[in-house]
């Protein structure tokens, strides 16, 4: 079902548009700017700086002296975490504007933005900043004649390259442990949406951080994003994105300075539903597994396994809520998806459902454009089934609300065909059957596993891809560390003479 496209909120004035650099919105060197576009309608809704390498050179020059001389790696942990609870205080009380700013430039669910996304990045920077006075190294007890500890020091200088998918929320799961480790960052958001982050480049001065500590420059992937992975002064990049650019990061870093580097690529996660799963359950975490976001999730539940005593009812239940599914305006409190992200991702996925129909896979509902006043890139909620692993649309991260259903009989042949991909980032199970939950989740090679449930995220749960979907984590302790370098410090017990 499709609601018209009709704004229900006052869409905010664009207020910051420039490049941060230094603790200064400034211009780009070239005066170039870019357009960003509101994919309910095509539209511009505002031009942003377009930096490139000259202005990231800026950037990194800036960070570089922030962390060098200044005062943020220097500050007593608690002093860095008053800060980081401040920026949190503001971002809660621009809650609906910044939902907002992500709705226009994303196409993201304002009602999901103002309750989930925009609240889930404040708490955190709180989780965060609650590490930031606990970050110690250990005394070791050495087999020699030695005293010795470690100090886990800030890597550094950072660059975090985010995507368009999740604006907010890949801002802060990269800026808040490095904020809290005591390092300095070049941000570069997604060229589809750098509203909100300009926004947070703002919020984050009033709340008192230092100049140089946390720079964005708006700009392109090849230019600006190359500029940050390939830069001598850049200690470490965190990138997420395609697996074909981070493939790009990681040459960039190798025949650079060496950076260390961290990824979180793409997806093509299996949800298993054995015979024994509470249909009604499944159903529901099949079909918000892969339309939650309007498919453009990285763990989107994009194949489904079905075994094969509870396949018909679970379809059946599959399409009636698919049908019902709202498609529209994503501020109508009502709709449940809305627009594609831009042009490029709306003609990508509708290409891949045309290989699905060619392919042999059964179009079991959806598979159109959805003409909502003639504008926009909405898609319908799409199913397939009957898919083979071989096939492009079982292979691929399609990255929209496209599923692809496949029944099975045993559990092993689950396994195996769940691990017949060359991603490895997360995998659901449904089951009452514990030892089948714990078999599963021990076989499947990915990053995470969810049992009877799906998107359960959280500030301190590591999260992370085996195989093509990356390596390094976000989110828990595990991020902090990935910010911090360990030092090893050594002095003789006794005055041994050297
Ligand atoms: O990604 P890119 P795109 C997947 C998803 C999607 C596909 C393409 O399948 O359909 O990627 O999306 C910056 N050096 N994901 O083209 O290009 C770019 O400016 C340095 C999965 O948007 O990887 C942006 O900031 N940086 C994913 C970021 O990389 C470069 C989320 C991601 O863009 C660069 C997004 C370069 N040479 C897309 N080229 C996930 N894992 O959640 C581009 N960039």
């Amino acid at each position: 079902m499709a609601s018209k496209v009709d704004s229900f909120v006052k869409i905010p004035t664009i207020k910051f548009t420039k490049l941060f650099i230094n603790g200064e919105f400034v211009d780009s060197i070239s005066g170039k700017t870019l357009e960003t576009i509101d994919p309910r309608t095509g539209e511009v809704i505002a031009r942003v700086a377009e930096g490139n390498k000259e202005d990231v050179d800026l950037a990194v020059k800036a960070a570089r002296h922030a962390f060098d001389s200044g005062p943020w790696p220097r500050f007593p942990g608690s002093e860095r975490a008053r800060i980081m609870m401040k920026f949190a205080d503001l971002i809660d009380q621009n809650v609906e504007e910044l939902a907002a700013l992500d709705t226009i430039d994303a196409g993201k669910l304002f009602s999901a933005g103002k309750a989930m996304d925009i609240p889930l990045v404040s708490s955190n920077l709180r989780y965060y900043a609650g590490a930031a006075d606990k970050i110690h190294g250990e005394v070791l007890k050495m087999s020699r004649e030695f005293h010795a500890h470690t100090l886990r020091e800030p890597i550094g200088v950072v660059g975090h390259i985010i995507p368009w998918n999740f604006p907010s929320t890949s801002f802060f799961m990269k800026v808040s442990p490095a904020l809290a480790a005591g390092c300095t960052m070049v941000v570069k958001p997604a060229e589809q949406t750098p509203l909100s982050a300009l926004y947070y480049a703002h919020l984050a001065k009033l709340a008192g951080i230092p100049n140089g500590v946390l720079n964005v420059v708006t700009g392109f992937g090849s230019t600006a994003g190359a500029a940050i992975s390939s830069h001598m002064e850049v200690d470490a990049v965190s990138f997420t994105g395609s697996t074909e650019v981070g493939r790009k990061v990681m040459q960039a870093a190798a025949t650079s300075n060496l950076k260390v580097v961290s990824l979180e690529l793409g997806g093509k996660s299996p949800l298993i539903i054995f015979d024994d799963a509470d249909v009604d359950l499944a159903a529901q975490l099949a079909l918000t597994g892969i339309l939650h976001n309007k498919g453009e999730v990285c763990v989107a539940s994009s194949r489904v396994y079905v075994q094969e005593g509870i396949y018909d009812e679970l379809v059946k239940k599959l399409v009636e809520k698919t049908k019902a599914w709202i498609v529209g305006d994503p501020f109508d409190p009502k709709v449940q998806q809305g627009p594609q992200v831009d042009k490029k991702q709306f003609e990508k996925i509708l290409s891949y459902i045309e290989h699905g129909k060619r392919e042999g896979a059964t179009l079991l509902t959806g598979g159109k454009p959805l003409e909502l006043g003639g504008k926009g890139y909405y898609i319908e909620p799409t199913i397939f089934t009957d898919f083979k692993e071989e096939m492009l649309i079982a292979k691929d991260e399609i990255f929209g609300p496209v599923m692809a259903l496949a029944k099975f009989k045993t559990i092993d042949e689950a396994i195996e065909r769940a691990n017949k991909s060359k991603y490895g980032l997360v995998a659901g199970i449904v089951t009452k059957d514990l030892n089948v939950a714990n078999t599963v989740s021990r076989s499947i090679r990915a990053g995470t596993i969810w049992i009877n449930c799906y998107f359960a995220f959280d500030n301190d749960l590591p999260f992370g891809g085996y195989k093509m979907s990356g390596f390094g984590s976000d989110f828990g302790l595990d991020a902090l560390y990935k910010y911090l370098k360990v030092k090893s410090v050594v002095t003789p017990l006794y005055n041994t003479p050297w």
